[in-house]
Formats: C-alpha cells, sequence, structure tokens
C-alpha cells in the first residue's frame, strides 16, 4: 500500500511591528502561502498571534488599544484575502491569532483552514505562562494571564486528508500533556505556533538553553508518542523583545528533519510520511501493548503546591 505523505511548511515569520497595517502583515502571509504552493505544499503552519505583533510582552493602558489586538470574525474585512489566496491556492493552513469569541471572551486561538478556506478545527491555548500583573524590573513582560482566558476547547483531534491532526500553542509544547492527551485522541500530526523570547527574565539561568529546550520540548513529545511535530515561531526583535526562530519539523523517531535557519519569514518545507507514526505505534509505543495507567499512581509525598 502506498506510504501516506504529506507536504508540509513551517511558515516562520520574523516580527510584526505595531507600525505595520493590517494589510502589510497578511501580504507577508499570502506571499508565504504563494512561495508554498510553487513548492507543492498542501499544509501551511504560521505561528502563534500571526496578525499582531505578541501584545502580551507589554501592559496595554488604553482599552481600545488592547481591543484592537483581537479578531472577532474569521475571516473578516481584512483576513479574508488571507482566505481567499488560500482557496485559490488549494492550500490549507493552520493561523494562530487572538480571538475575541461569539460572547467576547478572549482566547489566544489557532485554527486549522481546509484547502477551500473552511475553518474545520479550532484550539484555545490552554497553558498560558507568565503573570496577570505586570512584573516590576522586568525588561519585558508576559501577561497572557491578564490578556487571556485558559482555552475551554480541550484538545481535540480533527481528520484531514486521511490524517489526525491536533493543534497546540506556545506553551503548550512545553507540557507533556499536551502531547499525550493529543496521542491518546489519536493525533498522528501536532501544529503549534510559538513566540518565545530569547531570555526569560525569571529565570536567566535557562538563557544559554532556549533554543535546546525549545527543540527539546518538540522531540521529546514527538518520540514518545509517535507523532509529527511542526513547531513554528515568530521570530526576530519584536517591540524590543528577542524572539528566537528555530521552527523546526519533528519526526516521530524525534529526529528534526527540516529547521529555519534565520531569524525573518522563512519556510521550511518538507515531505512527512504518516506511515511512520504507525511504525513507532506498531510496537515501541503500542499504548494498548505497553501503557498501564491503572498502574500510575504517585506512592512518593504529595507534591507541595
Ligand atoms: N511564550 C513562551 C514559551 O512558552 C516561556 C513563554 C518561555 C515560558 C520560556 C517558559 C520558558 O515559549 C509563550 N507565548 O508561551
Amino acid at each position: 500500500m502506498r506510504s501516506r505523505t504529506l507536504t508540509v511548511s513551517a511558515a516562520q515569520l520574523g516580527p510584526i511591528p505595531l507600525s505595520a497595517t493590517r494589510a502589510e502583515t497578511l501580504a507577508r502571509l499570502i506571499k508565504l502561502l504563494e512561495e508554498a504552493a510553487l513548492e507543492g505544499t498542501q499544509l501551511v503552519v504560521f505561528p502563534e498571534a500571526a496578525l499582531t505583533p505578541f501584545f502580551p510582552h507589554w501592559l496595554v493602558r488604553d482599552h481600545d488599544e488592547l481591543h484592537s489586538y483581537y479578531d472577532k470574525n474569521l475571516p473578516g474585512t481584512d483576513t479574508q484575502a488571507l482566505f481567499d489566496a488560500a482557496r485559490e491556492l488549494q492550500m490549507a493552513f493552520v493561523l494562530g491569532y487572538a480571538e475575541r469569541a461569539e460572547d467576547n471572551r478572549l482566547f489566544n486561538t489557532a485554527v486549522l483552514v481546509d484547502e477551500n478556506a473552511n475553518i474545520i478545527h479550532r484550539y484555545r491555548k490552554i497553558h498560558l505562562p507568565g503573570f496577570d500583573a505586570v512584573q516590576k524590573d522586568a525588561p519585558f513582560q508576559n501577561l497572557e494571564k491578564r490578556y487571556f482566558e485558559v482555552g475551554n476547547l480541550g484538545f481535540g483531534v480533527q481528520s484531514w486528508r486521511k490524517t489526525k491532526i491536533g493543534l497546540a500553542i506556545c506553551n503548550d509544547r512545553r507540557w507533556a500533556e499536551t502531547y499525550r492527551v493529543l496521542a491518546l485522541g489519536g493525533a498522528e500530526l501536532v501544529c503549534l505556533g510559538y513566540n518565545t523570547p530569547a531570555s526569560t527574565p525569571h529565570l536567566p539561568e535557562s538563557d544559554r538553553l532556549v533554543d535546546f529546550q525549545n527543540h527539546l520540548s518538540m522531540q521529546a513529545g514527538a518520540y514518545q508518542n509517535s507523532m509529527w511535530v511542526i513547531g513554528v515561531a515568530k521570530a526576530g526583535t519584536e517591540e524590543g523583545v528577542s524572539q528566537i526562530g528555530g521552527s523546526a519539523i519533528n519526526a516521530p523517531s524525534g529526529e528534526i528533519v527540516a529547521v529555519a535557519r534565520t531569524l525573518g519569514d522563512e519556510l521550511v518545507t518538507t515531505d512527512i510520511d504518516l506511515d511512520m507514526v504507525t511504525r513507532y505505534r506498531r510496537d515501541v509505543f503500542s499504548f494498548s501493548q505497553h501503557r498501564r495507567p491503572e498502574h500510575y499512581r504517585s506512592i512518593t509525598e504529595p507534591v507541595a503546591r
């Protein structure tokens, strides 16, 4: 039987400055879609917050400014051009953006859009890092707990082109549960975007390891759950905050099969063999044969809260 392969692209973005118009940003995304189409790509993955600067990096005092960063309707008047271009190219894509939901609740969201521009899956970020209050003396903030609610859609799995796809966002990739819950739901491919500062103000000793820990998180998640993991950065120095690149396509073997080389807009394209998922799950990571959740219990002292 012919192996199942997909041609996928991580569409890394450089910084989106506050000065950029929405039209300028969308033109960058459309250019990457067009480049991907020339390479025969079937699925393009854009980063987290791919329509705006990563505004949780600073305290936004003005109410109207803050709410200008969220999109209520997708596609909306301006994002319609992206959806139209993708449908024209018959290209499916994953897009991360700040969502104002129907009930006006605010989430850090990613959607999977099929080749006919239909939103077929939505995920709202569950692991919100950082703080809900400004951290004094920090060179930049992470106020996601102030600007977003914890996602209320769980970790869903969506079939598309005979592939079971799960979505995650940024900090989710550092938590083992993200990949395991998606794998238990049958996911074969996880698509996630990230905005990751090159330094961590409250843990400076990890600064020299930021790139290592980025790839470690995704490689481990891919290997320990026999999944493909596409991780896509918003990179470069955005409104004064230097962010890592390192967009990578991670195989169920744990190998990085393709990686970004720059800190700008960059397409990283490769063919992925979905049957590698099957091969690793057939024995080494057969959940039914080897995993024993009924035996998993902690007999140590409860972890201090
Ligand atoms: N950003 C960072 C991330 O998880 C972070 C926050 C960095 C947390 C380093 C811990 C260590 O990549 C987002 N947006 O989640």
